[in-house]
């Protein structure tokens, strides 16, 4: 069945975790699912990935705009498209709203430029649902930091944004989550990782079931 669902949120919200129950849920079911994330679902987008993270000095605010644009281009092409086409349900650990929370709501790059660049980069291929976990920074933070056992050697430039950034970010992706309540559904991530993994599989069971029933 081809759908495209994906999978936003701040830094440790679970969405890893998340998507890896939702596809083992899927393959359950007999149902095809795809994993994939942004940025490094391709071969290139692994070298993009390399080169946004790591880098040093790091990238200029466009510089880093149009990798991110790069990667989803590619991405669409060779994974998202294709796989979407054979009627597999594409899970992705984020997709163009990250680009518009992080580069737009943090960085404060202007978000009519997001929106023609978006244009571009994805001819407008929109998710069917997005499912944002959401919980507050501080929190995310500490998660991400535990899993990677506080080695701060080995934290992304992300990662190392101040609180205020990463306040703005979370703070626009619930904006995003408001202006479009139809294809946004917001998980409580705060809750335990069971619970999280729950509510987000009966989204997706819900999403499965009315495209199915639409054909
Ligand atoms: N970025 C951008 O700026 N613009 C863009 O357009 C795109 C991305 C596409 C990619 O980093 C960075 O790129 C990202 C945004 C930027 N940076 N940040 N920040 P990444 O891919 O390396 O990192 P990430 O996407 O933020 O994912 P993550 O660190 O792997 O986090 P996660 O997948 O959301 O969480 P997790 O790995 O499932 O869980 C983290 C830990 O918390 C783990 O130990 C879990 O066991 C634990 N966990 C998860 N859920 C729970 C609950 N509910 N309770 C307790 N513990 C939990």
């Amino acid at each position: 069945m081809s759908v495209f669902i994906t999978f936003e949120g701040i830094e440790g919200s679970g969405k890893s975790s998340v998507i890896a129950a939702i596809g083992k849920f899927l393959s359950e079911q007999n149902c095809p699912a795809l994993q994939t994330r942004e940025p490094g679902g391709t071969e290139l987008g692994q070298e993009i990935r390399r080169i946004l993270l790591q880098t040093t000095p790091a990238p200029c605010h466009l510089a880093e705009l149009l990798l991110f644009a790069a990667d989803r281009a590619q991405h669409i092409a060779q994974v998202i498209r294709p796989a979407l086409d054979s009627g597999t349900v594409v899970l992705s650990d984020r997709y163009a709203d990250s680009t518009l929370a992080y580069q737009g709501y943090g960085r404060g790059v202007s978000l009519e430029l997001l929106s023609r660049l978006h244009t571009i980069a994805t001819a407008d291929l929109a998710p069917d649902m997005t499912l944002l976990l959401d919980l507050p920074v501080q929190t995310g933070l500490e998660r991400a930091a535990l899993r990677r056992g506080e080695d701060q050697a080995s934290w992304t430039r992300f990662e190392a944004e101040t609180l205020e950034f990463h306040e703005a970010v979370r703070n626009g992706f619930l904006v995003l989550a408001q202006k479009n309540p139809q294809r946004f559904r917001v998980i409580n991530a705060s809750q335990p990782l069971t619970d999280v993994i729950n509510e987000a599989t009966s989204h997706v069971e819900a999403l499965i079931k009315l495209t199915a029933n639409s054909r």
